[in-house]
């Protein structure tokens, strides 16, 4: 077997240690630091991205392969870095102001990350001047989460700033009592169910 389809079934069983020790081997064989990261880690976590999204996995097993990423990344990261490799895009993502949930804007930084993005996290409870500073600062595109009814709404606030600046960034939204509609309503580019959808969602909107 491949050493990147070791490191992806590693990674999938949420065995970061495993990860860790085999991107390192992997390295040492001389295999380009952005292939291992394409073709084990973002593999992987595409394969865990894919089966939550059927429910065949669930919100412990996703923040587990999540884990081993951010382990496999830790080692590749550096060499990434000083190697220039473009990231596929760069998502500011936070909760909404007056909102503190932040378990579903973590699973789908998490799942961003393990795409292969930039992942800037502004947190709970943000401002929308906050999200228009990730803007300002290059940010692709800008994630928005709310959990209350009472908070989604200011979403709204957030995509009115960012216009009115003129930023480019794409803006997608989601979280348990936001919908479809609520999205085409107050014009954001976008709407995601889960975190798995955001990633795709994410990629076509950037093209990625
Ligand atoms: Co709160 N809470 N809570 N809570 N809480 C809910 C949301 C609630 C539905 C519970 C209920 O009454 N049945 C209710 C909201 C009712 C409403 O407005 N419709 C509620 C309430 C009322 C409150 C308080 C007001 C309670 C109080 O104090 N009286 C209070 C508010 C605090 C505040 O924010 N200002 C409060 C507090 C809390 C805790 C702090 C105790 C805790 C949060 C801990 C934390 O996040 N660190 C908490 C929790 C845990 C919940 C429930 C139980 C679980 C939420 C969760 O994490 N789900 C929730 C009830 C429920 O949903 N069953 C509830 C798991 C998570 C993975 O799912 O976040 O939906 P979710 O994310 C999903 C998708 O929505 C999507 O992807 C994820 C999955 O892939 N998604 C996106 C999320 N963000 C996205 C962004 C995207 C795309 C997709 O693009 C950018």
């Amino acid at each position: 077997m491949a050493d990147f389809e070791l490191i992806s079934q590693a990674l999938q069983k949420g065995k970061a240690d495993e990860v860790k020790e085999l991107v390192s081997k992997a390295l040492e064989e001389g295999n380009d630091p952005k292939e291992v990261l394409e073709e084990s880690l973002i593999a992987g976590m595409g394969i865990i991205g894919a089966k939550f999204k059927r429910n065949e996995v669930y919100i412990p097993e996703v923040l587990i392969a999540a884990r081993a990423m951010h382990a496999g990344m830790s080692i590749l990261e550096p060499l990434l870095v000083a190697a220039g490799v473009k990231m596929a895009g760069k998502l500011a993502i936070g909760t909404v102001k007056g909102d503190l949930h932040d378990i579903g804007k973590n699973l789908v930084g998490m799942m961003f990350k393990g795409a292969g993005f930039n992942i800037i996290d502004l947190g709970v409870d943000v401002p929308a001047e906050k999200f228009v500073a990730a803007a300002d600062e290059g940010a692709d595109l800008i994630g928005l989460s709310a959990l209350l009814t009472t908070t989604m709404t200011s979403m709204k606030g957030v995509i009115e700033a960012l216009k009115e600046k003129g930023f480019a960034s794409r803006v997608i939204i989601g979280g348990a009592p936001v919908t479809k509609e609520y999205a085409d309503e107050i014009e954001a580019h976008g709407y995601a169910a889960d975190a798995a959808s955001a990633v795709d969602l994410g990629k076509t909107l950037l093209g990625a």
